[in-house]
């Protein structure tokens, strides 16, 4: 119908990635108006880009209850979003409807990665996994963490969301990485002692590479988000490390904070034995977990669990430009390492395309091995 067509006419516009520089500027200048002029228009070429994709995917996934609901959600935000117009701008009534229609939507979205899970764990139970499945998710979890950012920037600005002293709007300016880690280490630490009865010593070293002021480490960033993917490390490195005594010896989680010129990187280091080679791609596949199922109904969160911790923390880090990374030596331990950009101007917003080249990916699956090795009589993506 009439809404199908205006959505295919969206998603002929690309998104507009911006920087947390901007983002800056825009909590800076603090001016509504220009605010709703950029995301009356971003926020639905940024849905219709995923919801076009959402229509990629295999039938059997189309037609799951889960993720019919979240189609439906998105289009019914998109049709709330483009009830807004230029005009809007210039008028103070429609600038507070829209910021309270910002906040239905923020809450309406609130359960989007659970309930997705659910479509794609019931999938999975009785069918062999696509490989396009992850590459989806990745795209549409990214997109997800993109709109909200708008969003909840706009909310903190203009809304009733609070700001933190001293941040523009969610950036803060002068994060110190050594708080977050603290934090993230403290309460994975609690989490694992609920698990286990103990936990490994997180030992946390900082280094400057100009350290003429100290080694004290501090980025442009979302809190949130940081903190976010070290806990994530954090708590996979204790797992490791209680698990796989060494003669009855606990050894501890080193975490170093390092602040380069381009990078800041942030390196947790376990000895819980590693991860063999061929395994390790796999760990950031969604719903790859070396844990058991966890209980769903428990009110305490698992220490390890459904399979979306890694590959979520590492959305969080490659949306700005940034990445994480592991190294893992099977019979000793792991390295796992987030990059961030160290100049507000290079964390730019890394957002999914939908064009030819995205829609071919979705044809993978059908495609056959182009390297040769003796003994490999499985199908290449098993
Ligand atoms: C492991 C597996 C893992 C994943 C992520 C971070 C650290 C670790 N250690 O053994």
């Amino acid at each position: 119908k009439c809404l199908s067509a205006l959505l295919d006419k969206t998603s002929l516009y690309r998104p507009s990635p911006i920087t947390v520089a901007q983002l800056i500027e825009f909590g800076k200048k603090r001016d509504e108006p220009t605010s709703y002029g950029f995301l009356h228009k971003e926020l639905p070429i940024r849905i219709s880009h995923m919801v076009k994709e959402l229509h990629m995917l295999p039938d059997s996934l189309l037609q799951q209850h889960s993720v019919k609901l979240v189609k439906d959600m998105y289009l019914k935000t998109f049709e709330d979003l483009v009830a807004f117009d230029e005009d809007g701008m210039h008028d103070e009534q429609v600038l507070g409807k829209f910021t309270r229609r910002l906040q239905e939507i923020k809450r309406r979205h609130q359960t989007v990665v659970e309930t997705m899970a659910e479509g794609i764990l019931a999938l999975r139970k009785d069918s062999r996994f696509d490989p396009s499945i992850n590459y989806f998710l990745d795209r549409f979890y990214t997109s997800r963490i993109a709109i909200r950012v708008l969003i909840s920037n706009h909310l903190v600005l203009f809304g009733t969301e609070e700001e933190c002293p001293g941040h523009y709007g969610i950036i803060d300016p002068s994060l110190d990485v050594q708080d977050i880690v603290d934090d993230a280490a403290s309460s994975a630490k609690h989490l694992c002692n609920y698990h286990y009865g103990d936990s490994p010593a997180v030992k946390i070293n900082t280094f400057h590479q100009n350290g003429c002021h100290g080694d004290e480490v501090s980025v442009v960033y979302i809190a949130s988000h940081l903190h976010h993917m070290v806990f994530e490390l954090i708590k996979n490195a204790l797992r490791a490390s209680i698990e796989n005594p060494h003669n009855g010896e606990i050894h501890p989680v080193h975490v170093l904070i390092i602040q380069g010129k381009r990078d800041i990187s942030i390196k947790v280091s376990d000895r819980g034995n590693g991860i063999p080679m061929r395994l390790q791609d796999q760990l950031f596949d969604y719903h790859y977990s070396t844990a058991p199922e966890p209980d769903k109904d428990s009110r305490i969160p698992p220490l390890a669990g459904f399979g979306y911790g890694l590959p979520l923390s590492r959305l969080y880090a490659r949306y700005l430009n940034g990445n994480i990374r592991l190294v893992s030596c099977e019979g000793y331990g792991t390295d796992a390492v987030i990059y961030l950009q160290n100049f507000s101007e290079d964390a730019s917003e890394v957002l999914p395309l939908f064009n030819k080249t995205s829609q071919a990916k979705y044809q993978i699956g059908t495609m056959v091995q182009d390297w040769n090795v003796a003994g490999s009589l499985r199908p290449i993506w098993s």
